[in-house]
């Protein structure tokens, strides 16, 4: 692929223009900013270290064994655990999990 100074110069502005964008939000949001839950973060990364591997597996388990056959509402309920979100915890769940994990 060939860059030519035209395609340069509109990324730099488009780019320029998302930092402006980010820096007013940031500003913008200073005050009332709050974690978004699974903004940057994949489902399957459980430890928020940006990457889906055997640590999350074992968090995942560790969740899994406390939460298994729980539905919504239930105590031990662990939502971070319901993979296909149809409010119970299942073998099912698990599998979605490690689909995701492969899927990294
Ligand atoms: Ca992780
Ligand atoms: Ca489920």
């Amino acid at each position: 692929m060939t860059i030519n100074k035209k395609t340069l110069v509109m990324a730099l502005s488009v780019l320029s223009i998302v930092l402006i964008g980010v820096a007013l939000y940031s500003k913008h949001n200073f005050s009332s900013r709050q974690p978004s839950v699974g903004s940057n973060y994949r489902s399957c990364d459980l430890d928020r270290n940006m990457n889906c591997d055997n640590n999350d597996l074992l968090i995942f388990n560790q969740y899994l064994l406390s939460a298994l056959n729980t539905c919504r509402g239930d105590n031990g309920y662990n939502p971070i655990t319901d993979f296909d979100a149809n409010g119970c915890i299942t073998m099912d769940d698990k599998n979605y999990f490690l689909q995701e994990l492969k899927n990294n």
